[in-house]
């Protein structure tokens, strides 16, 4: 990828000290996780949030909801961290103060090299109890051949069109009990309705008060208050600077619209940003 909007954004990102990168699940995409409002392949396409997604849903059926959640967790597990996420491990490789402040509840950030992303929607790799809390215990994964392929692509990382289809749901699965008070464990995310860790969001609120570069990536910007992070960082004079392969609520307020896939789009930004860095 190249042109002038490459070149801008790379001015801004080489001049920067102090970035937040700011992702969605279209940071994912490529690794074969769904998106959630995506046409065709986001989730909410195919599952209705209100049955999933919220404390009375899993009120209502815990084990519709447990059973939906492990069978992402699982093609989590299986996906790869992609190039995109590679070179946000590179910037922040370059740029030592960089926050990387996620929506998503997958671990490939990690895994591709940031050891700890501010995480505003939770985990799917942290339950806890339903009524006190207290975390739990990750079931065991069963081994990959002790069961019919899903048809997850996670498996084909930065694969074609087929590593994005919503992944078949397993069915129900009883979630497990609490140790200390029976109640049964919920998973570790953020539903709607429900508060946003506030440890997180303060942090997050800090990191793109104070940035002199944000970066958003792969988010359609419409769920909050997450979505205001990057409004923060432009109220205060930093650019906005969007990687995204169609327009969004942020593009009036972006200084750079990067108009494609993040693992293409970000190595790129990283190999204009230093060309003489090995990085990306
Ligand atoms: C690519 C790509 C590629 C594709 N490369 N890009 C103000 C206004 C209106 C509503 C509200 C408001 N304040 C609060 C609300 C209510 C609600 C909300 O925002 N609703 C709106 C949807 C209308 N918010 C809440 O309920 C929040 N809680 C709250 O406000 O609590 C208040 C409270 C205070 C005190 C006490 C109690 C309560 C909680 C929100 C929780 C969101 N949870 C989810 C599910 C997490 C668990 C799970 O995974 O199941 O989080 S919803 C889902 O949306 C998930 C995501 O993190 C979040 C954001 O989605 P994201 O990442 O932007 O994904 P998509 O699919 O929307 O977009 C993907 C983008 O990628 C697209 O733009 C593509 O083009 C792009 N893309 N491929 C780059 N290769
Ligand atoms: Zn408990």
């Amino acid at each position: 990828m190249t042109g002038p909007e490459l070149a801008e954004a790379a001015l801004l990102l080489a001049a920067a000290r102090r970035p937040v990168v700011f992702t969605g699940a279209g940071m994912s995409a490529e690794s074969g996780v769904p998106t959630f409002r995506d046409a065709q392949t986001g989730l909410w396409q195919r599952y209705d949030p209100q049955e999933l997604a919220t404390p009375a849903a899993f009120r209502a059926d815990p084990a519709l909801v447990w059973g939906w959640y492990e069978t992402r967790r699982r093609g989590v597990r299986r996906a790869l961290p992609n190039p995109g996420h590679r070179a946000v491990a590179a910037i922040a490789a370059r740029l030592p103060e960089t926050v990387v402040i996620t929506q998503n509840v997958d671990d490939l950030h990690e895994r591709g090299g940031v050891p700890a992303p501010v995480r505003l929607h939770g985990s799917l790799f942290a339950p806890r109890c339903s009524a006190c809390a207290r975390p739990a215990p990750l079931p065991s994964d069963l081994p990959p051949s002790a069961g019919p392929p899903e048809p997850h692509g996670g498996a084909e990382p930065h694969g074609g069109a087929e590593s994005h289809a919503p992944e078949a749901h397993d069915g129900p699965l009883d979630p497990p009990a609490c140790a200390d008070c029976g109640a049964p464990v919920r998973p570790g995310v953020v539903w709607f309705g429900e508060a946003l860790p506030s440890a997180a969001l303060a942090a997050a609120v800090e990191a793109a008060s104070g940035c002199d570069l944000l970066l958003t990536v792969g988010t359609s910007a419409l769920v909050h208050p997450a979505a205001e992070i990057p409004l923060v960082a432009a109220r205060l004079g930093a650019p906005v600077v969007q990687v995204n392969p169609v327009p969004t609520p942020l593009d009036a307020i972006c200084a750079v619209n990067l108009r494609g896939p993040a693992g293409e789009v970000l190595p790129a930004l990283v190999r204009a940003a230093w060309p003489d860095d090995a990085v990306g």
